[in-house]
């Protein structure tokens, strides 16, 4: 009974993460945005999937975040901004697959290294079923495999269906 709960909340977790989402603070844990950190290094080290958002923490007297192409982040041009953010708390939800480029406006700031590019990627499960046995003795094992993929391929309804297919298989099974 433990392991099926376990296994149930697992998937249930996992479901969770991915209708929910992450929240990534740019630069945590170290750095905030700021002119101290290596964006290139952070975003390196977290993974972005469709469903989370970013927040920008920051003084506003001193930063602004300003959303922009990949033309304006690499020349640190920020004359035709997406999106600008002005509030030292900004949110900004990953919706979609692809990368996402954010500067500071201020002068100066973007080109000493505050600046930070971001791959959206969109992360599929699969749960993969070990049986062993027979009859009463057959035991079976779940197995939930995250697996990302940056493909166009697959839209977000086909994931949640499958996540809805996985729960109901999971409820047969086991009770
Ligand atoms: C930031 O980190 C990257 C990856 O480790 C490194 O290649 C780059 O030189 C660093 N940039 C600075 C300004 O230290
Ligand atoms: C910034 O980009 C705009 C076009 O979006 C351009 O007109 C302008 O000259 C650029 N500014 C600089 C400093 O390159
Ligand atoms: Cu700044």
């Amino acid at each position: 009974m433990g392991a099926k709960v376990l296994i149930l909340v697992t998937v249930a977790v996992a479901m969770l993460r991915m209708v929910l989402g992450a929240s990534h603070t740019v630069g945590a844990p170290a750095g905030s945005w700021d002119q101290q950190t290596n964006y290139t290094l952070w975003a390196s080290r977290t993974r972005f999937i469709i469903g989370d958002e970013l927040q920008f923490q920051y003084s506003t007297t001193v930063h602004n975040v300003v959303e922009v192409r990949k033309a304006g982040y690499d020349a640190c041009n920020s004359s035709s901004p997406i999106a600008t953010f002005l509030t030292g708390n900004d949110v900004v939800p990953l919706a979609a697959i692809g990368t996402r480029y954010f500067i500071c406006g201020v002068p100066g700031h973007c080109g000493a290294g505050m600046k930070v590019q971001v791959n959206v990627r969109l992360k599929a499960v699969r749960t993969v079923q070990r049986c062993r046995g027979t009859g009463k003795r057959l035991r079976c094992r779940f197995e939930t495999v995250l697996s990302s993929a940056t493909t166009a391929g697959i839209d977000q309804s086909a994931v949640a269906r499958l996540g809805l297919a996985v729960v109901a298989t999971g409820l047969m099974l086991f009770f």
